[in-house]
């Protein structure tokens, strides 16, 4: 140290900036249902997120940052994948048995990093299928494929949602804690005889459900699908943030020399919403607002690792959420009651499952230090971008079938230029386009065939002036019938074309 000292300042910089370009250390922290207007940097003043909001001081706050779908997994599919899940069946939200969804043998964002070097590890929630399905995953045994197949040499996970069974940890293909003269059985089909369920054991359950969670019983809490036995593995809600908090800091411990990415996908601030007693009454909005503050504890132990490690400056942190948000979604919580003045979509219409923008535009903040200059971008880019981007990164070349919908947009991630994708599709059922300040949102589905009228706006195609409409308040269809026709057309020979990259 005391030679790089006695060089000339400038020098050194050079010397330490070309080395901190070539291969940062990535973490994608990846929040559940957290909303565009969730966290303090994004206008929330009821919560406070000093973690998040330091990330977003000390880095680049994008206002056009999107998650691929509206949902959990065609979101993840298509981060995982470079791929608009809208293109591919089966990718609607997965019970918890589901086979996995994700190709084997084509490039994953996991895997472009691996190949490029990189010790690869998710923590968290998964939520694309496990094995061949059903009866045929060997949940005593060893369960595959799955995130190891997809690209991630390490694996620390929970199956699908914290709402759905089985309630275990996942570690490296084996399910956590599991004692063999206990084994766990799962079922998406019949309960299992003389199992108690959330309709049995309505009257003592921890949180009352409001619809479906009234399945299998764990720590008290009704879930979707059922299960039996496995006891000793069982998670506990409230230490689940600790217990993947612990696992991403020891990896990012054990992978301190090299260039690591770790997926870290947190369960909060997905229902059920049961956060440490620590956090228990730290806002005024009840478990949402308080699974929002253990959410941003997390990021705040990830980056004093970071700091701890010295690792900080060569890091690159990108902090994003899989859709909108959402209140009620099947438990009474008070998510509703409480609200109070809080906006979880900040000015934006709808949320989780919604065609609006309150579906799929999220936080979406970008730290390097090394690298990325502060400030806030309105670059518009989709999460279905990373794998082409971070292989860019990491000078990996793509074959041409992979991550067809996945565009290079580094320059944008990296505040050097203030465009990103020239048009990003959101899919929640229906695909809608947003290209610049418009937002096309087809009335009818190719064919002819009647959209879902349900997160849409009742009969006719939609559009809107995002620049002057955040809200998306004011169709304009009838009055630019051009620029609606002009986006109907680029809609469809996206779809058509089956992909968006060159
Ligand atoms: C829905 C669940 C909801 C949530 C969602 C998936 C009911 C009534 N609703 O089916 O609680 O689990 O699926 O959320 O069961 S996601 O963020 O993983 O997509
Ligand atoms: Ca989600």
């Amino acid at each position: 140290m005391k030679q790089a000292l006695a060089l000339p300042a400038a020098l050194l910089l050079a010397a330490l900036s070309a080395e901190a370009a070539e291969k940062p250390n990535i973490i994608l922290i990846y929040a559940d249902d957290l909303g565009y207007g969730d966290v303090g940097c994004y206008g929330a003043t009821a919560v406070k997120t000093p973690h998040v909001d330091r990330l977003a001081t000390e880095g680049l706050r994008l206002t056009g940052g999107y998650s691929a779908a509206a949902t959990c997994t065609p979101s993840r599919y298509a981060l995982m994948t470079g791929e608009y899940a809208f293109r591919k069946k089966g990718t609607g939200i997965l019970p918890g048995d589901a086979a996995m969804i994700l190709p084997t043998g084509r490039a994953t964002l996991p895997s472009i990093l691996r190949k490029a070097g990189y010790a690869t590890g998710i923590v968290g929630k998964w939520h694309l299928g496990l094995g061949a399905g059903g009866a045929l995953i060997d949940w005593n045994g060893e369960i595959k494929p799955g995130p190891r197949e997809a690209g991630f040499a390490e694996s620390f996970i929970m199956a699908a949602t914290g709402d759905r069974t089985p309630c275990v940890y996942i570690d490296g293909g084996k399910i956590a804690g599991l004692s063999p003269s206990d084994p766990i059985a799962v079922s998406y089909g019949k309960p299992f005889p003389g199992e108690p369920t959330g309709v049995s054991e309505r009257d003592r359950l921890k949180m009352d459900w409001s619809h479906g969670h009234n399945n299998a019983v764990v720590n008290g809490i009704g879930r979707i699908g059922f299960s039996r036995g496995g006891k000793s593995a069982l998670w506990k809600d409230e230490d689940m943030a600790d217990t993947f908090t612990r696992k991403g800091v020891g990896f990012i411990e054990r992978h301190r020399e090299h260039p690591f990415f770790l997926y870290f996908a947190t369960h909060d601030i997905h229902v059920p919403r049961v956060p440490h007693a620590r956090f228990v009454g730290t806002t005024t909005m009840g478990p949402r607002g308080d699974a929002i503050v253990q959410f941003d504890a997390c990021v705040g132990e990830l980056l004093a690792t970071l700091d701890r490690l010295e690792l900080a400056a060569n890091t690159l942190v990108i902090l994003t959420s899989d859709n909108g948000p959402v209140l009620d979604d099947g438990y009474k919580d008070d998510a509703v009651r409480k609200l109070g003045g809080h906006r979880p979509a900040g000015p934006l219409r709808g949320g989780k499952s919604s065609i609006w923008e309150g579906g799929t535009r999220v936080p979406f903040v970008v730290r390097w230090p090394a690298r990325v200059k502060p400030g806030v971008s309105d670059a518009i880019v989709s999460q279905v971008d990373l794998c082409s981007t971070l292989a860019a990164l990491c000078g990996q070349t793509l074959a041409p079938d992979d991550a067809p919908d996945s565009i290079n947009v580094l320059p944008a991630l990296l505040g050097d230029s203030p465009e990103g994708r020239e048009h990003v599709l959101e899919h929640a059922g229906k695909v809608a386009i947003r290209k610049g300040p418009w937002k096309f949102i087809p009335g009818a589905e190719k064919g002819g065939k009647p959209a879902s009228t349900k997160p849409a706006e009742k009969g006719g195609d939609a559009l809107y002036d995002l620049s002057k409409d955040a809200a998306e308040t004011t169709n304009l269809a009838g009055q630019h019938p051009e620029v609606a026709e002009q986006l109907s057309k680029e809609l469809e020979h996206l779809r058509e074309r089956g992909r968006s990259r060159d």
